[in-house]
């Protein structure tokens, strides 16, 4: 057993299109465990921390204006290797080629906006799930 914890976010499209429930459904059928759940406003100061590597690109901005477009839900989620296993289950970044069966191929609509908007984020390694669990959940 790998024991990990990771960050999801459901971003405000998920929150808008009320698919909270359905994109935590997933995460829990497939074994995992919400070990803590909160939505709120995320200020500019800690989605630019968030996304503090893409700082730069040309969606950097963009991307700040769309996870701040409205309430997102964030969740530590904890489970045998959950880091890679959550990011399996969102998909492919961009919904397009994102499979059939996951979250984004199966519920994310197709990018036709500055910023991709796929519903969900999961960290992408221990070292980001840390960080990232910081950030967000820094009692924890
Ligand atoms: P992921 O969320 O799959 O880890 P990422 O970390 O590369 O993807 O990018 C963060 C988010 O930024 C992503 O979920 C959607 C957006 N994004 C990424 N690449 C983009 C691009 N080329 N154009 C527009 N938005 C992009
Ligand atoms: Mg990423």
């Amino acid at each position: 057993m790998t024991t990990e914890r990771t960050l999801v976010l459901v971003k405000p499209d998920g929150v808008r299109r009320a698919l909270t429930g359905e994109i935590l459904r997933r995460i829990e059928a497939k074994g995992y465990t919400v070990v803590a759940l909160e939505r709120r406003s995320a200020d500019a100061d800690l989605l630019a921390a968030h996304y503090a590597e893409h700082e730069g690109k040309p969606f950097f901005a963009p991307l700040l204006e769309f996870m701040g477009s409205g309430p997102v839900v964030a969740a530590v989620v904890e489970g045998n290797r959950v880091i890679e296993g959550v990011r399996s289950l969102a998909g492919a970044t961009d919904p397009t080629v994102a499979a059939p069966g996951t979250i984004r191929g199966d519920l994310a609509r197709t990018w036709d906006t500055a910023v991709v908007q796929n519903l969900v984020h999961g960290s992408d390694s221990p070292e980001s799930a840390a960080r990232e669990i910081a950030l967000w959940f820094p009692s924890l």
